[in-house]
């Protein structure tokens, strides 16, 4: 227990006017700061309805505060909670009192780095908080609560659980070598080897979509000037986000557009006609477009069915960066009187559109939303959990690990299968 600090004090809720809003105080002081206020005993983890008043007496609000006594709080210290109505004036009064009795202003994250401090969270799971908060989709937020309740810490900690028991079959065997019981020979720690492996890829795979499901994907929408690109930033984002023009060359800033694909969360970038212009304004937007994608997963080329310049497609194609997922956008198909569809042109998918009468947005969709999915072979979407590039990463030096393991030289005979592809793994 941090037995030092200060006590804190913060406004908990969203900034903003609300119903309700709470003050919440953490550390030894808690209670007593509480009782100034109230000018009430407190019972623990009892709803006391009560006056909230300053140190002159004078009535600042009226609601419920509650009382968590240490150790059983987020933070593991006594907590107290002050719900009053949510205006922010009304709020800030509450919060002054708090401090006047001798709490300080709270930093911002401190109560969860108490509760982590004190052992009530683990890391991964204090940052599941953070990303409960700002989770932007369902999914996300499902993935936070699952990470928060220890699922990510839980797959971690089994694992360590396992690598330790291997590793004390390693060492009886070096220790002890008179004995017995040469589990490496008898193939042993391969097979332990083998099911660690297997353990690893299956928590990269689910960590990959959980930083998937916090980051999203970002997608440019690029092409000549007048195809459509903004039409149909307009269309996935079902609001009229963009300027549309029969005007070549009306998009000239990025226009960006955050949507959700069952969901997954999708950044769209709006961008300004690619063309030879000497209009200095129209330069810079175009300097941003280039920008923006080397910034993108997935750059969506938009051309205009009518107008078919192949050469002008196969040569933007070659200036992308090759990590770039590309998907041809053949839009103003109601001008030719077609069908949407989804054409496979050697190993390029082309999606043929109407931007203007939005038929075949949902084939776009459904795209991306395939490609986002492509690598991904997590079975179970209930144990999804949120990750970081940092645990992506530190998985990936264990499966390194685990493949240099399994390595043998060829002198034996015996090839191993490495742990390169997670894929593969069943
Ligand atoms: N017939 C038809 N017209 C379309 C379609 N999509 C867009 N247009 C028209 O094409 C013109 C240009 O559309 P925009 O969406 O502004 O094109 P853009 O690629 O963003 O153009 P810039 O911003 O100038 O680069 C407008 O008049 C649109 O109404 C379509 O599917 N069919
Ligand atoms: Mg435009």
């Amino acid at each position: 227990m941090l037995n030092d600090s200060p006590t804190i004090a913060a406004i908990s809720t969203a900034k903003g006017v609300g119903g309700i809003g709470v003050v919440r105080v953490s550390g030894k002081r808690a209670l007593e700061i509480a009782k100034n206020i109230c000018k009430a005993d407190l019972s623990p983890r009892k709803v006391e309805f009560t006056s909230f008043k300053d140190k002159k007496n004078v009535t600042l609000d009226q609601g419920i505060v509650i009382y968590f006594p240490s150790p059983s709080s987020f933070t593991g210290e006594d907590i107290v909670e002050f719900q009053g109505h949510g205006g922010v004036m009304v709020l800030n009064l509450i919060l002054n009192a708090c401090l006047s009795f001798g709490a300080i202003l709270a930093e911002p994250g401190e109560f969860t780095k108490r509760a982590f401090l004190n052992n009530k969270l683990d890391l991964s799971q204090a940052e599941s908080v953070a990303d409960l908060i700002n989770a932007s989709t369902e999914a996300a937020a499902k993935s936070a609560i699952n990470s928060l309740r220890g699922v990510f810490s839980n797959k971690i900690n089994n694992l360590l659980k396992n690598l330790t028991e291997l590793r004390i079959f390693v060492e009886a065997c070096l220790d002890f070598p008179e004995e017995d019981i040469n589990f490496i020979d008898q193939g042993k720690v391969d097979e332990k080897l083998k099911n660690l492996e297997k353990d690893v890829c299956e928590i990269l795979n689910a960590a990959r979509h959980g930083q998937l499901l916090r980051d999203g994907l970002k997608v440019a929408l690029i092409g000549q000037p007048n195809v459509g690109k903004s039409s149909l930033l307009n269309q996935l984002a079902k609001e009229s986000k963009a300027i549309v023009t029969e005007i070549p060359g009306t998009t000239r800033d990025p226009i960006k557009s955050d949507i959700s694909i069952q969901g997954i969360p999708i950044h769209l970038t709006d961008t300004a006609g690619l063309r030879e212009t000497e209009d200095i304004v129209e330069k810079l937007g175009i300097e941003k477009t280039w920008e923006s994608i080397k910034e993108a997963d997935i750059t969506l080329i938009i051309v205009d069915v009518t107008d078919n310049n192949f050469n002008y497609e196969n040569k933007l194609k070659k200036e992308l960066p090759k990590d770039n997922e590309i998907i041809i956008i053949r839009n103003k198909i109601d001008l030719l009187k077609q069908q949407s569809r989804v054409d496979e042109q050697n190993n390029v998918t082309e999606i043929f559109i109407s931007a203007k009468k939005g038929n075949g947005i949902e084939l776009v969709e459904k795209e991306i939303f395939k490609i986002v999915h492509r690598d991904e072979h997590s079975s179970n979407k209930e144990d999804l959990f949120m990750a970081r590039t940092r645990h992506i990463e530190a998985l990936e030096k264990v499966k390194h690990a685990l493949k240099q393991s399994l390595f043998k030289p060829p002198i034996t005979g015996a090839g191993s299968r490495g742990a390169d592809d997670c894929s593969k793994i069943p």
